[in-house]
């Protein structure tokens, strides 16, 4: 149902109107309790969605628009595996990867869980072999370096997880990750590394992915060359996929190759073999605490009413900013250094996910759906673009993610990150005054410059610390948040047919720079001129 005919949303533009001018100063001066109203504990993480321009009246109106259009059935259709996935023809079935607690799951006959099962244990005694040095390069030596090669799904999230849990990596391991087709990333990964005691790990779900396989060969010829022996790739290569075929050919034995599903989407595949390089990395108890975060979150999206469905009001507020105080961008700031790579997964999560014009029904939206979602971990942000979010002419609603305890002993570092965390919170809702600036005794005309309006909206997101399972927890929220989004907007959250067009004009002017010659009649005359000019250039 296009959301822009109900009568809720009509509500909401109603309530927008009344409310838009609100400022958070004078909202939490009437009600000095604001804060323990908006505030939810859930999982380990301290919630606090006070310091977002919303009334007592917002988020009931917002619940009023999701059941309209059915979210509580649109979240029972993804868990039980229904075709939600419905461009591709495929359920969308994530949770099942983990789901620690049922015994079964049956989708089309099958049991999934069974599955998914099985493919554990055969990582897990990988892993163990691996672990222990009874797998062995070919010339007998102990696996040191493991490189995980893939793209997108099949590199962010293994990527974002391991350096997200570096503190609980395993010992004489050291995991790296090659993703781009751009030469220098290989070169520079494995420049340090020694063939004998490198494990490559292959993950692509089709297989067939232009980077991905063009580093593969380029890895696989670098190994082949030092041992001098093609029998040296099933020593030194295994991979995750669901392509089975592809992979033999290849030359991985069938042994070596960790299947997953067509209902696990690219960038929902962290917690399937995917995870390999993880396993390995982190360890398997580690990779299942992991696995156990997630599906904390997962139950309590699936079984808590919409009111306090964590989820369910990260995703409305988003809305909120969205389609009625028009916001084009969200950022996500982590205030701990471990999540560096978070923004840049989530931009996956979100962007790949809801950056879509199309509606369920096939017809061109007239409303905004995804936003740009950025960020970067504080406090380097603070010196580089906060001045925009505090001074600039727009507004950025931001989730600041932070850990009440540090891993690490340096306990007056971590004082002053939260003392930074905590005020720029405060100092972007409530700002300084005119009258505030005036009474510092500065030069009359310089108080424009140093007033803050303050108003922009930021939801905290406080954890205990950071472990395998409060990131699960955490990754699986954005995951679900991302969902409820799609599903207010009516369009399709798990296909991603924008990556297609450019992916194929790549193949065809691939095949004219092979040619050295530019089929002019094929492109418009900027791209013609560029062609020729890096023909020209690069023969020079
Ligand atoms: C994610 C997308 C995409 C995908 C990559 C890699 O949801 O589908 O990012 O993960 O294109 O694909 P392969 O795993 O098939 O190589």
């Amino acid at each position: 149902m296009k959301p822009t005919a109900s009568k809720e949303w009509q509500e909401l533009i109603n309530h927008f109107n009344e409310i838009q001018n609100f400022s958070l100063k004078d909202m939490f001066i009437e009600n000095n309790m604001r804060a323990n109203d908006f505030t939810f504990e859930q999982s380990g993480y301290y919630f606090d969605l006070s310091k977002n321009l919303i009334t007592q009246n917002t988020i009931p109106l917002l619940i009023k628009l999701a059941r309209e259009l059915k979210l509580e059935h649109e979240i029972e259709d993804m868990f039980s595996g229904k075709k939600i996935n419905q461009t591709e023809n495929r359920s969308v079935l994530h949770t099942a990867l983990r789901d620690v607690k049922s015994s079964e799951h049956i989708v089309d006959g099958q049991d999934i869980l069974k599955n998914v099962n099985t493919e554990i244990q055969k990582m897990e005694s990988f892993v163990q072999t691996v672990h222990k040095g009874d797998f062995k390069g070919y010339t007998g030596k102990n696996i040191k370096n493991v490189v995980n090669i893939g793209i997108g799904g099949s590199n962010l999230g293994p990527l974002m997880v391991y350096e997200a849990l570096k503190h609980y990596s395993v010992e004489n391991i050291n995991v790296q990750f090659i993703s781009n087709i751009d030469g220098t990333h290989f070169i520079e990964t494995i420049k340090d590394l020694h063939p004998e005691s490198t494990l490559f790990v292959i993950c692509s779900k089709t297989f067939t992915t232009q980077e991905t396989m063009v580093n593969a060969f380029t890895a696989r010829k670098w190994v082949q060359d030092y041992f001098g022996s093609e029998q040296a790739t099933k020593h030194h290569f295994v991979a995750v996929s669901t392509n089975i075929e592809k992979v033999m050919e290849f030359g991985i034995g069938r042994n070596n190759i960790f299947q997953f599903w067509d209902w696990v989407g690219g960038r929902y595949s962290l917690t399937s073999a995917i995870g390999l390089s993880l396993m390995i990395g982190l360890g398997i108890e580690n990779f299942h605490l992991l696995r156990a975060g997630f599906h904390q979150m997962d139950q309590h999206f699936k079984s808590t009413d919409l009111e306090k469905n964590i989820p369910v009001l990260l995703g409305l507020l988003g809305v909120w900013y969205n389609n009625f105080f028009k916001v084009e961008t969200h950022a996500i700031i982590p205030y701990d250094q471990y999540l560096k790579y978070l923004p840049g997964y989530l931009q996956q999560t979100d962007m790949e996910s809801n950056g879509k014009s199309t509606d369920r029904n096939g017809e061109y939206v007239d409303y905004q759906t995804g936003p740009i979602v950025w960020g970067e971990p504080g406090t380097d942000g603070q010196h580089a673009f906060f001045q925009l979010i505090h001074q600039g002419t727009k507004k950025i609603p931001c989730d600041f993610i932070g850990f009440v305890n540090p891993l690490h002993e340096l306990n007056h570092h971590h004082e002053i990150l939260l003392a930074n965390f905590f005020a720029q919170q405060e100092a972007l809702a409530f700002g300084k005054s005119e009258a505030e600036v005036a009474k510092e005794n500065i030069d009359s005309w310089l108080i424009p410059f140093r007033t803050f309006q303050g108003n922009n909206p930021s939801t905290c997101i406080l954890g205990e610390r950071l472990t395998p399972e409060s990131l699960g927890v955490l990754i699986a929220l954005y995951e679900h948040k991302v969902f409820v989004q799609g599903i207010i907007w009516n369009i399709f959250s798990f296909d991603q047919w924008g990556v297609e067009l450019g992916k194929q004009l790549a193949s065809r002017i691939l095949a004219e720079i092979k040619n050295g010659v530019v089929n002019k009649a094929q492109h418009d005359n900027s791209t013609s001129n560029l062609l020729q000019y890096y023909l020209r250039k690069s023969k020079e």
